[in-house]
């Protein structure tokens, strides 16, 4: 009987991570369409980068006692809503948001939760928008609702995250404030390059906007 209810929940728990992969292959799907699609229509790319991945288990299970979480399936499913990750790397701040909402706009995604840390940085300098939606899996027996977490940033927001996340577990969440100052400091100058980058970028369009029309008279005579 043991081993029978072994079976079973090593069975519960292969679908229940499954599940999330699923989550992550579906929305992965979408991202990568409206990533080939602006490359076609658009001649820069709005999307630098997209990774996923998939939170382990050990993780799942350190994150749902960090939060006090009932240890289920049902209880981590509904607590935790990471265990599924996407992340979107794009050029510039305005691309976030457009990307933000061609998912948001897809009539199978529901966004459950926003969270933009872009317009209100966290206090240690992080910045990101962050989305939690829900996508529909199809099961040979049933549709299943699949939260999946999506972080979209820029890239120099991208290269200050990770370079603060290895600092911040380097020093056990325990940095010292020097380093702290440093980092918030970065971040701003992170912030600078973002908004000057951008600046030129759309200058340079409105250019190219300009030069465009004039070849079009040049045609025409
Ligand atoms: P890891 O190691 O990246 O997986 P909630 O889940 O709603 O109870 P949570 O998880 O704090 O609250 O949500 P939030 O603030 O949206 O953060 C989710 C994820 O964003 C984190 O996952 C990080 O990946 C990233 N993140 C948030 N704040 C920071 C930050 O200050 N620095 C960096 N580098 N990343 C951050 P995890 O599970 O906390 O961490």
């Amino acid at each position: 009987a043991d081993l029978t209810s072994l079976r079973t929940l090593t069975d519960e728990f292969t679908r229940f991570m499954l599940s999330y992969k699923f989550g992550i292959d579906e929305m992965m799907t979408k991202i990568t369409i409206l990533k080939e699609e602006f490359n076609h229509r658009h001649d820069y790319s709005p999307i630098e980068h997209v990774s996923s991945r998939l939170k382990s288990p050990q993780s799942i299970l350190a994150k749902a006692h960090r939060k006090g979480c009932e240890l289920t399936l049902d209880g981590i499913r509904s607590e935790l809503h990471d265990i599924a990750g996407i992340r979107v790397t794009c050029s510039f701040i305005s691309d976030t948001y457009k990307i933000f909402d061609m998912i948001a706009a897809q009539k199978d995604v529901t966004v459950l939760q926003v969270r933009d840390y872009i317009q209100e940085p966290k206090a240690n300098g992080y910045k990101s928008l962050h989305m939690i939606i829900e996508v529909p899996v199809f099961l040979s027996d049933r549709v299943e609702q699949v939260k999946v977490e999506i972080q979209i940033r820029t890239i120099a927001m991208d290269f200050w995250a990770s370079l603060e996340h290895k600092i911040y577990y380097k020093y056990n969440r325990d940095v010292p404030e020097r380093l702290l100052d440093e980092l918030r400091d970065a971040a701003l100058t992170a912030n600078r390059l973002d908004v000057k980058m951008e600046r030129l970028h759309d200058e340079v369009v409105a250019l190219s906007d300009v030069a465009g029309e004039d070849d079009g008279v040049m045609d025409a005579r």
